[in-house]
Formats: structure tokens, C-alpha cells, sequence
């Protein structure tokens, strides 16, 4: 027997060639002996260890072949902005429905499923809401969101694959505006909450806020306690760059009424 065995022998990574795939192909190598990575976009040619699948979330016998011999599935491809109700439904809606289809076909027992704080963008941001505060979107992709939560609740309850549904803030390298702010969400503590995500030994159907632990916030992550998850990073460092110029939430200003920001500029009647 080898003494450096991993944890998982497969974990699947979809969405791998985008901003927090690139990030993620990285970092959790430690965790599995093959992650394989998948998107629709180049992913450039596998390492070691890796194992490169390009393919549309809405091929279903695409995501099908991709689930063979997986253990967990990090669910983090489809379309991660606003966008016409008919480029949504291809890939987040039918993708996936392919994905926890092709889990349950194949065995799968856990996933995370990239959730967004878009599924309940359209609370003010004087709101401080919780995983059990009725959803509300703040558009199409919001909505694609909602119905991930809600497919992902149903192979918990009819099937028994647990998931978590971790509502990402914001992550990326910095906060860009003052909203950011509240919804930093820094890649050390995303990969940290990936681990409690994917090591706790029961998960069942958990919601999750994905943030860091910031000065400010309008979330309340009680009911994802038990995964243990405890930030080490702040938006703090950064708050010098978005000095206090008075009210907030600005008056007639939707992008700081809403928790959902500039996504309230968008929507159906926008595109
Ligand atoms: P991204 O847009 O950089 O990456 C998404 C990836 O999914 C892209 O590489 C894209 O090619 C792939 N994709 C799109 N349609 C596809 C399809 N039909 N089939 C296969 N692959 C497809 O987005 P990012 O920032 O990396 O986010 C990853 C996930 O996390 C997304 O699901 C997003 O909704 C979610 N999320 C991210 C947040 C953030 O702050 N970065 C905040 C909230 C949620
Ligand atoms: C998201 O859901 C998006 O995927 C990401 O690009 C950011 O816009 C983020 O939310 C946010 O609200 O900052």
C-alpha cells in the first residue's frame, strides 16, 4: 500500500477553462489522484494527474461519458453572467440537469454545485437573509440558479446525492467596486470551503454563502455550520480604495438598493 494515497481517486471539475477553473485546477490536485477537467473552451493539453474532456454541458451523452468512474463533481461550468433566457436554459438549465442525471447513472454521491448570489439578488442590501429566506433572482441567470438549488434538492431528497449549493459572492483576484466589499469571496477561502465542502462527512442538501470575512455583510451562514467552514481572509485590506462618499444604499441608485448590483441593469428587457 502506498503511504501518499489521496483522498478521491477521480474528482470532475467542470467549467475548468474559466476564471475560477483555472484557479481550482491548480489547487486541488492534493485531493485526487486524476482531476478531470472539463469545459466547452480549450483547456490547453492535460498534466500530470489531470485528464482533459471538452464538451457542451448540453450534450447529454457528452456528460454522460464524462462522469464515468467520478467520485465528486465540483460544478462550476455554464454561463456565469446575464444572458438571453435561450443561452441560460442550453447551459446551466439543460447542463445541469445532464450533470445530476448522469451523477445519479453513474453513482456519484457528492457534488457542489457553483450557485451564485444572483438566486437572491433582488434583496436590499439593508437585508440580512439566511439559506432559508425564500429565494428571489435577480434575473435569467439568477432564475438558472434557483434551479439548480432546486434539481440538486430533489436528487437529495428522491436519491440520496448530497450536494452543496455554495452561493458565490464575489471571487475574484480583489473587489473592483464598493459592493464587492460585502461580497469578497477571496480564492484561499474558496478553496478552503471547497475542502469542507467535499470532507464533511455529511452534507445532505446544505445552501452555503461563499464569502470571505468581510467587514460587512448581508448573510447569514448558519445553516451551513456544520461544514465548518471558517474564513481566513477580508475584504478590509482593499476598503481604502473605495473611500466612503456618503449614503449607501444611493438614492435611486438600483445597483446599491439590490444585493444583485449591476445585475439589475440587466435582464431580458436589456439584451
Ligand atoms: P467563467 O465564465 O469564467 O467560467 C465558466 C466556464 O463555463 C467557462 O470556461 C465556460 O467556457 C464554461 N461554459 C459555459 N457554457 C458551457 C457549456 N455549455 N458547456 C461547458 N462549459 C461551458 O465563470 P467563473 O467566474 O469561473 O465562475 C464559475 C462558476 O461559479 C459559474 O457557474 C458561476 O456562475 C459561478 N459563480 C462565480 C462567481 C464569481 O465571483 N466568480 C460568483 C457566483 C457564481
Ligand atoms: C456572479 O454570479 C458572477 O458569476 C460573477 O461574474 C460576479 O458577477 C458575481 O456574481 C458578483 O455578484 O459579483
Amino acid at each position: 500500500m502506498t503511504t501518499n494515497q489521496k483522498p478521491f481517486k477521480r474528482i470532475l471539475l467542470t467549467g475548468a477553462a474559466g476564471g475560477l477553473g483555472r484557479i481550482l485546477r491548480e489547487r486541488i490536485k492534493p485531493w485526487a489522484e486524476i482531476v478531470r477537467l472539463s469545459d466547452i473552451s480549450d483547456m490547453g493539453a492535460a498534466q500530470a494527474g489531470e485528464e482533459v474532456v471538452q464538451c457542451d454541458l448540453a450534450d447529454k451523452a457528452a456528460v454522460h461519458a464524462l462522469m464515468k468512474d467520478v467520485d465528486v463533481v465540483l460544478h462550476f461550468g455554464g454561463i456565469s453572467t446575464e444572458n438571453n433566457f435561450e443561452a441560460i436554459m442550453r447551459a446551466n438549465i439543460q447542463g445541469t440537469y445532464n450533470i445530476y442525471e448522469a451523477v445519479h447513472q453513474a453513482g456519484v454521491k457528492r457534488v457542489v454545485f457553483a450557485s451564485s448570489n444572483h438566486a437572491v439578488g433582488f434583496y436590499k442590501t439593508t437585508d440580512y437573509i439566511d439559506a432559508n429566506s425564500p429565494r428571489r433572482p435577480d434575473g435569467m441567470y439568477g432564475i438558472s440558479k434557483c434551479f439548480g438549488e432546486d434539481l440538486s434538492r430533489y436528487y437529495y431528497d428522491r436519491f440520496g446525492i448530497e450536494t452543496v449549493c455554495l452561493r458565490i459572492g464575489s471571487s475574484f483576484p480583489e473587489p473592483i467596486n464598493k459592493r464587492m466589499l460585502v461580497t469578497y469571496f477571496s480564492y484561499d477561502d474558496l478553496v478552503e470551503m471547497l475542502r469542507c465542502c467535499l470532507f464533511t462527512p455529511r452534507v445532505g442538501h446544505t445552501i452555503a454563502f461563499g464569502m470571505s470575512d468581510n467587514p460587512a455583510s448581508w448573510w447569514d451562514n448558519r445553516y451551513a455550520s456544520h461544514l465548518g467552514y471558517q474564513a481566513k481572509d477580508s475584504s478590509t485590506q482593499f476598503a481604502h480604495k473605495f473611500p466612503d462618499s456618503g449614503d449607501y444604499p444611493e438614492k435611486d441608485d438600483i445597483t446599491t438598493i439590490y444585493q444583485g448590483g449591476g445585475f439589475l441593469l440587466t435582464g431580458p428587457q436589456y439584451i
